[in-house]
Formats: C-alpha cells, structure tokens, sequence
C-alpha cells in the first residue's frame, strides 16, 4: 500500500510513521510513504503557498495552485490512481469501520492542512472524502495523517507479530473495551492480582475476562455497548457485574442513563 502525504511538513509525518508497527511495516515491503512539499511547486521569490481570505477574518488560505503542482507532481511520480482524502475538522469521524475500508485501497492520497484550511474549489475538484480524528483542535492536519497512517498500517497483511494480533483489540473483535491486566508480583503494595487469573481454571478466566469488558464497556462508554445484541450469557454477566458494582457503592449513574 502507498501513501502519498502533502503537506508543507511532509517529513514531520514521515518521521512520525517510521516507528513502530508502522516502521516495520515499511521494512517488510508492506507500505512506502512519500512526501510531498506544496512549497516546492510554489512560484515566485517567496513561494507563497497561502493568502488571505476573501471576506476577511483572521488567518489564512492555502493557494489553489501550489497543491495542483503538488498533485499533478504526485501523479507524474506515479499514475495510479490515490483516493485523497483532506483532513480536516470538518470531516467525518475517524472510526475502526472507516480504518478497515481505508485499509482496502491500494493508494491513499492525505492533504494536511494547516491556516485556517484550503481554499473550497480545490478541495471540490480534488478531494474523495473528508476526515476528522476528533472533537478537539489541532494545529494542522499532520498529526491525523499520521494517527491515520498508524491505524491502516497495522491493518495491513503481515504487518503485526502474534502478540500485537489485532483481533483482540477493542473496536476490532467484539466492540467492547479491553479487560484489565496483570503480571507478577502477585502481592505488591498497590494490591493483589484478582484470585480467579491465578487459579489456572480457563473457563473461569475467560468469563471473568469477559464480564470485566462488558462492566468496564458500561461503565466508561456506553455508547460502544448495544445490550440488545449481546448473547443471554452476556448479560447475565453484566448484570452481576452490576449487582457487585452496587454493592460495593458504586454510583448508580453508570449506565442507568
Ligand atoms: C482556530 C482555528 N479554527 C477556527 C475556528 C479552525 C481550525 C482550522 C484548522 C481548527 C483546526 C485546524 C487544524 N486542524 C486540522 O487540520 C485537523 C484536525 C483537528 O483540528 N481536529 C481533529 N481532526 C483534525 S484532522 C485535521
């Protein structure tokens, strides 16, 4: 899989991306990133690639035709087609579904905004789709290119060692959070490991494994929890999950809602 990054910090992004699952990734043959400068195909002495907005206001606009150098530099580079997507607070939510799908495409092509955004007429011409990493505000669309590139890239074949495997995760096994863990000291100042992790009965830890994510999964996002699609035992689980959380005072707001 190819990404082709534009951005006025291209090797910002890189460098993010040459770490970890990502890194590997790219050492194994599973994915390349290349950057891509809009100052570099910008004219004049002082290589403008923003101006201000018409209307007024505060901030500035990326320039139309820096970024159509940039693209049409991209594809002279290589002419397979990119799905491009723009970055921005005004995009769809990023989610695991969205990961998946992105995961699929040969080709992803990620604009990184920076100012107050790119001007509308290249975003319409160029632009697949549209893409947010959340509700709070960023400085530039970088850093979600590269929590973007992090997510696809461990999707990818063979990019993940067995103990990374990714159907464990939250998101992408069942939709519920994960259980908590533990490793030795068995005792420890900070408190005990739960009886039952010791007690080498698998079927009793897999339950209450289980019914930890579903009580964790009630407690901190219930939103993630569709109780009408969880399984009798599932719920029966959780509802003792409950009963102990009352029992040992918990606030009855949790999940009541
Ligand atoms: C003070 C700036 N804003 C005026 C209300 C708007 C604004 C413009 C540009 C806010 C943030 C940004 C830069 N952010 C991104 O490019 C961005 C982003 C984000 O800020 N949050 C979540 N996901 C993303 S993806 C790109």
């Amino acid at each position: 899989m190819r990404f082709d990054i534009i951005s006025l910090f291209p090797e910002f992004v890189a460098q993010l991306a040459a770490h970890g699952v990502v890194g590997r990734a790219g050492e194994r043959g599973l994915l390349s990133i290349h950057g891509w400068n809009p100052r570099d195909h910008a004219e004049g002495n002082y290589r403008r690639v923003d101006d201000r907005p018409f209307g007024g206001g505060p901030g500035m606009v990326m320039l139309i035709e820096p970024l159509c150098a940039t693209l049409a530099a991209m594809r002279d580079d290589d002419p397979a087609s990119a799905h491009v997507v723009y970055l921005s607070p005004q995009g769809r939510p990023l989610t695991q579904a969205k990961v998946r799908e992105l995961a699929a495409r040969p080709r992803i092509a990620l604009l990184c905004g920076r100012y107050e955004g790119v001007d509308e007429r290249l975003l319409q011409a160029e632009v697949d789709e549209e893409i947010s990493i959340g509700d709070y505000v960023l400085s530039g669309g970088e850093l979600a290119a590269a929590v973007l590139i992090d997510a696809v890239a461990r999707l990818q074949e063979g990019a993940l060692n067995d103990a990374e495997s990714a159907v464990q995760d939250s998101f992408e096994g069942d939709g519920l959070l994960d259980c908590p863990h533990y490793t030795r000291p068995v005792t420890h100042a900070l408190g005990t490991v739960p009886e039952v992790l010791l007690s080498g009965n698998h079927a009793a830890i897999a339950r209450w494994r289980r019914q930890q994510s579903l009580g964790r999964t009630w407690l901190r996002r219930p939103d993630l929890l569709d109780e009408a699609a969880l399984s009798k035992a599932d719920r029966a689980l959780l509802e003792a999950f409950r009963a102990d959380w009352r029992h040992a005072g918990g606030a009855s707001a949790g999940g009541d809602a």
